[in-house]
């Protein structure tokens, strides 16, 4: 009886610890959006590299199939891409009806499309500013979110992981509607984890500071000189510090949920403290 009780306790206890283990993101289903540039590309690689099967979505469907094709020679389990706007609500549906095609489940979702449009006091902002920020950042979060959970909630261990920023910890001067939607970002992403309890799902946030992608050229409507004084006198993150961090929020064994990450570059001591080299 003695024996037989510590065989299944000895049994059971090494089930549990495989459970725990098994973070491997082999042959799982990878969803990034805003997969044409910057960290979701480069997101794309990385998982890429370890054997997921990744699904691509942006509005650039040219930049996706170049991604999709690195990503194959990075070891994709398997490659999808097709294009997504994520300020459209027909379109993320569209988007996700055709990826209940290839697979029934999703394992990680990167909600990383959105970005910041003009810089102006909230006096002088713009109106088409404002709704592209919106619409992008806080309401395509939403939608995406929204259309991915029917495949997420059945299946314990899946990740969301949402692109917060620094700019959603702390506002700054001319910047109050990428601000707001990046500091709703964080209130959507505790919101999801309540709603979440109990189904397995883990939610995070991961906020970068000044990374240098094609966010600022975005920004300043692509005014190179602007976009420059951004990064000058000082070394940014890269997109592949913020895809190497994806990665490791979505390998943590299942019983492990990474709420929040800030990573800033070294020189960023602060939203408002930069220490910058002058030439
Ligand atoms: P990039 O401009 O390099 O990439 C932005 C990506 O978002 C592109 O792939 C773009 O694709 C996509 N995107 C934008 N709008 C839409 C849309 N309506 N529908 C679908 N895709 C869209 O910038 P980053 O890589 O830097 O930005 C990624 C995320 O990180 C953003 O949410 C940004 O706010 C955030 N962030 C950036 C920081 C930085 O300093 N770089 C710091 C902190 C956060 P396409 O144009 O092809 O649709
Ligand atoms: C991007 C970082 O500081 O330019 O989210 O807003 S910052």
């Amino acid at each position: 009886m003695g024996a037989v009780e510590k065989k299944f306790t000895f049994g059971r206890a090494t089930a549990i610890i495989d459970a725990r283990m098994n973070t491997s993101l082999k042959d799982k289903w990878v969803f990034i959006t805003g997969a044409s540039a910057g960290f979701g590309a480069e997101g794309a690689l990385h998982f890429a590299r370890e054997g997921a099967n990744v699904v691509l979505g942006a509005r650039r469907v040219e930049r996706l199939e170049a991604v999709a094709a690195e990503c194959e020679k990075e070891g994709a389990s398997s490659v999808h891409f097709h294009e997504l706007d994520v300020a459209c609500t027909d379109s993320v549906n569209t988007f996700v009806e055709w990826l209940k095609g290839p697979t029934p489940k999703l394992d990680v979702l990167v909600n990383n499309a959105g970005g910041a449009h003009g810089m102006d006091t909230v006096a002088e902002g713009k109106d088409e500013d404002w709704e592209a920020m919106v619409e992008s950042n806080f309401l395509g979060l939403m939608r995406v979110t929204r259309a991915c959970l029917p495949l997420m909630v059945e299946n314990p261990g899946s990740t969301i992981i949402n692109i917060g920023s620094i700019a959603g910890r702390v506002a700054y001067e001319y910047g109050s509607v990428y601000c707001g939607v990046k500091a709703a970002e964080k209130s959507i992403t505790q919101t999801l984890r309540l709603e979440l309890n109990g189904t397995g799902v883990r939610v995070g946030t991961l906020d970068p500071g000044l990374a240098e992608t094609e966010f600022a050229m975005v920004r300043f409507k692509g005014d190179q000189e602007k976009a420059d004084k951004v990064y000058e006198g000082l070394d940014p993150l890269v997109a592949e510090d913020i895809a190497e961090a994806m990665v490791w929020m979505a390998t943590r064994p299942p019983h492990v949920c990474i709420d929040e990450i800030l990573i800033k570059c070294t020189a960023q001591a602060a939203i408002h403290k930069t220490h910058r080299t002058t030439s």
